[in-house]
């Protein structure tokens, strides 16, 4: 790609979402097109979530020690959607707005996914969490990373080593299948948003389709087409 695209001015920051199932390489991925943009001269900060500010950091600890899920599935969304509020309102949007890149690991899909179509968690509920924590906020890209879920399991369990699984690593092997579905799903129905990527080769491997999907994605919307 020619690097020189990425600097065209654009106002806004764009904003790219990285979503998968467990051990799906979100992290590693976006750490290495956070240094490909800086070398590109493109401020860009990484977040996550849920988290990814004070109030939301404080949230995630809570959903995942397990105490959102004896809430129950409508309470736990509230967690997620009070975690999403703080951090769009305190870093997402000024970042935005200040023209700089959000690179963020996992954002509303995951509630999609997580609670709605595994949670069971009404459409209604969702829509209202959505209009009152994003409005009319979406990502400009996400990035679907896509794995077996034996191999994302097995790289997630060799992380974390002999510590104990969290709320959602600890749920059977079907719901990471269905997980897995319920991703490629929303990426077949949103393909001018979302680019699905095979996430089983090597990360370096992985991380020149990630480039590639940039560059077809936003960069055929700033146009004009950068010049060789
Ligand atoms: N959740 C929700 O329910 N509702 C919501 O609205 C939101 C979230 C926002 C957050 O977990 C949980 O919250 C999440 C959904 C739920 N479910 N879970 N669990 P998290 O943030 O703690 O974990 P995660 O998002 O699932 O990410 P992860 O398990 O940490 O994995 P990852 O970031 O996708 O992968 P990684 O850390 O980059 O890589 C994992 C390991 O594999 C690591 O050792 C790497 O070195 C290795 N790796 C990475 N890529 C490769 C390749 N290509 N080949 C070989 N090995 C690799």
């Amino acid at each position: 790609m020619d690097e020189t695209a990425v600097k065209r001015p654009s106002g806004r920051g764009r904003f790219i979402s990285f979503e998968g199932g467990e051990g799906s390489g979100k992290s590693t991925q976006i750490k290495k097109l956070a240094e490909r943009l800086a070398a590109a001269r493109l401020r860009a900060i990484v977040t996550r979530e849920p988290g990814g500010s004070p109030g939301a950091e404080i949230i995630r600890h809570l959903v995942l020690s397990g105490m959102g899920k004896l809430l129950g599935p409508d309470a736990e969304t509230l967690l997620f959607a009070a975690a999403r509020d703080d951090h769009v309102r305190s870093v997402i949007r000024p970042a935005l707005n200040q023209g700089t890149w959000v690179l963020c690991d996992r954002f509303s899909d995951s509630t999609r996914v997580y609670q709605g179509k595994l949670g069971q968690v009404s459409p209604g509920i969702l829509n209202a969490m959505q209009r009152v924590t994003i409005g009319d906020l979406k990502p400009d890209l996400t990035i679907v990373l896509d794995v077996p879920v034996e191999i994302g399991l097995t790289r997630a369990a060799a992380r974390r080593g002999d510590a104990a699984p969290d709320r959602f690593e600890a749920e059977d092997l079907k719901f990471h299948q269905d997980l897995r579905e319920a991703y490629r799903q929303i990426a077949a129905e949103d393909p001018r948003r979302c680019v699905l990527i095979d996430a089983t080769a090597d990360p370096d491997t992985v991380a020149a389709h990630v480039w590639t999907a940039l560059r077809d994605h936003l960069f055929a919307m700033t146009s004009p087409t950068p010049s060789a």
